[in-house]
């Protein structure tokens, strides 16, 4: 699960109508969009976390290298007693390598999925008897407050994955603010973020040869099929994923194969051959344009730890 965590604890019926609306206007703008946080049903979070273990997705496992190798710096830096705070939790499968390295008075994980949160929370309680956790269920980005977090002398926030990277801009900052404002004065973000590089290896992450990210970016159509009683012809529609280097991020859409007609929702779509339709951005960052936007975020990048490939890196940002 990763920052478009599902809202798996609202009635289905709810989130049947957001799907509903959002695939409606998507399919009615020009150009056409479906927001990705569709993508996170129940097969594509399980397709996204396939997507993780694939040989060309190095973002994962650079991501994990890094942490696991400065977790204990990360921990200097936090200092003792002070509260982790993770945006979109998930599974918190990364935060345990900060959990395991860290004198920590709570954790907090934020998800807005209740079902994903309980059980998350279920299985640290085991794993970790001694540590407090409080778990918050909201939407990361429009939280205004930590109601639960009390007195810890510091807040640290946690943000990986390169999630931050699906956010356009001007969202990405605001994020930042938001965090800013949440952690406090004293607080600090750690944050995971994918650079900029060879264009043709970031073609081939979102372009694995096992066709999985073309399976999560199909499994779209298969949902509004089975929720939205829309006749997509799975055949007639291929993903397509390109690096854009003028704006730096990976775009990734579904076009279409044919001149053809779709019903959704009750309503007849006409797609041209070869139009696409948008689900993804992607951006990718170097450390010059990640300094500006956390300086547009109200911080400051104070620390940066790479791989040796320098693929990925893990920042350190304090209030500025
Ligand atoms: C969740 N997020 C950081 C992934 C990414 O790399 O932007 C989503 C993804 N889409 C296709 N592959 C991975």
């Amino acid at each position: 699960m990763n920052g478009f965590a599902l809202a798996l604890d609202r009635p289905e019926t709810a989130d049947r109508e957001e799907f509903r609306r959002a695939a409606l206007a998507g399919l009615s703008r020009s150009p056409r969009a479906i927001p990705a946080k569709f993508l996170y049903d129940a097969r594509g979070s399980a397709l996204f976390d396939e997507i993780c273990e694939l040989p060309e997705y190095y973002l994962t496992r650079t991501e994990t290298k890094i942490l696991a190798r400065r977790a204990k710096e990360i921990a200097a830096l936090g200092g003792a007693g002070c509260a982790l705070v993770e945006f979109g939790a998930g599974s918190s499968v990364k935060s345990r390598l900060l959990l395991d390295a860290m004198d920590l008075s709570l954790y907090a994980p934020i998800d807005i999925s209740r079902s994903h949160l309980d059980g998350t929370a279920a299985r640290l309680r085991r794993d970790y008897p001694r540590l407090r956790i409080e778990p918050v269920c909201a939407d990361y980005m429009a939280l205004d407050s930590l109601p639960l977090i009390g007195d810890a002398p510091r807040r640290l926030g946690f943000f990986p994955g390169s999630s931050i990277g699906n956010l356009e801009p001007a969202e990405a900052t605001a994020f930042l603010r938001r965090a800013r404002r949440l952690l406090g004065a004293d607080g600090a973000l750690v944050l995971g973020v994918d650079l900029k590089k060879d264009p043709a290896r970031l073609h081939a992450a979102y372009n694995d040869a096992a066709g999985v990210t073309a399976a999560f970016t199909l499994n779209l159509l298969r949902r509004m099929n089975r929720e939205l009683e829309a006749t997509f012809d799975l055949a007639g529609f291929a993903h397509d994923a390109s690096y854009n280097q003028v704006e730096g991020r990976i775009e990734i859409y579904f076009r279409s194969l044919r001149a053809q007609t779709v019903d959704v929702a009750g309503r007849r779509f006409a797609f041209a051959a070869g139009e696409r339709i948008h689900t993804e951005y992607s951006y990718k960052y170097d450390l010059a344009g990640l300094e500006i936007m956390a300086r547009e975020g109200g911080l400051r990048m104070s620390r940066t730890w790479t791989d040796p490939d320098r693929l990925f890196a893990v920042v350190y940002l304090a209030a500025a």
